[in-house]
């Protein structure tokens, strides 16, 4: 019997392989794909990501789980071929000029997609004009700077003095993070919020944006 709280526990525990099975069951049995995505899939990230953020569960945990996640939302995709997905809106993310630390950007990624927000992962060591660029292509309504390294902090600065120059500033929310982040810097730098880690960053984009 195919079973939401089934494929719910399998995203927790991060078993790509019962995750398959029980969305293929769901779809076999009728289910709706959006409530499978909703229900299930997603459900079980939104455990994981405050067990993250309590430090009950480590990064490798939660991948597995993200990537379990996944694999679900890519077998209800194929069959959901007509059916808009509704997004929680779309998030431009980087790490900024200089800066090649890219573990916890895409941790973040991870948590913003598995809420519903699309997300355009720009990669690492991104200078202003290129995000630039990417907001004019892309129109996020959040920007999210990542830096690791207390020398790159100052290259978010940049970032948002060049798109405040280009004109781009106020069509967006930008929002920072990475271990030498604070609250304090954040406001210092003109951003619009800070998260600590990838459930708080969750929390502060679906913040901004409700
Ligand atoms: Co680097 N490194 N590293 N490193 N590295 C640190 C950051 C460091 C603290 C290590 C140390 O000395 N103790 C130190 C920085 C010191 C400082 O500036 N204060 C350091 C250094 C010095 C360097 C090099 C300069 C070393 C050298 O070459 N001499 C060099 C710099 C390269 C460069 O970037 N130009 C370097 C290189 C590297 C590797 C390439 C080897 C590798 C990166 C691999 C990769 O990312 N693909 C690496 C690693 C792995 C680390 C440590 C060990 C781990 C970082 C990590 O992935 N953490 C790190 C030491 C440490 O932090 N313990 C260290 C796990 C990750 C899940 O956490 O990234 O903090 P984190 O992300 C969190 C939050 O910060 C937050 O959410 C995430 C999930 O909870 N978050 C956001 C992150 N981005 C966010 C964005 C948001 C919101 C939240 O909104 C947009």
């Amino acid at each position: 019997m195919a079973n939401l709280e089934t494929l719910k526990k399998g995203v927790i525990e991060g078993d790509v392989q019962l995750v398959m099975e029980e969305t293929r069951s769901c779809l076999d049995s009728g289910m709706d794909g959006l409530a499978i995505i909703n229900e299930g899939l997603v459900a079980g990230m939104n455990v994981v990501g405050p067990r993250f953020k309590a430090g009950e569960m480590f990064v490798p945990e939660v991948l597995m789980s993200a990537k379990a996640m996944a694999a679900g939302v890519e077998l209800v995709k194929s069959v959901l071929v007509d059916t808009e997905i509704p997004t929680a809106g779309k998030v431009l993310i980087g790490t900024v000029k200089g800066d090649l630390h890219d573990i916890g950007k895409n941790l973040v990624s991870i948590m913003l997609e598995s809420s519903g927000f699309e997300v355009v992962n720009m990669g690492v060591d991104i200078p202003p004009e290129q995000f630039a660029a990417a907001i004019r292509e892309h129109k996020p309504q959040i920007v999210g700077l990542s830096a690791l390294l207390t020398t790159t902090m100052l290259a978010m600065k940049d970032t948002i003095d060049y798109l405040r120059a280009e004109g781009l500033r106020d069509s967006i929310k930008v929002v920072i993070g990475g271990a030498p982040v604070t609250a304090d810097f954040a406001k210092e730098i003109g951003a619009d919020g800070y998260a600590p880690d990838a459930g708080a960053a969750v929390e502060l984009a679906q913040g901004l944006l409700g």
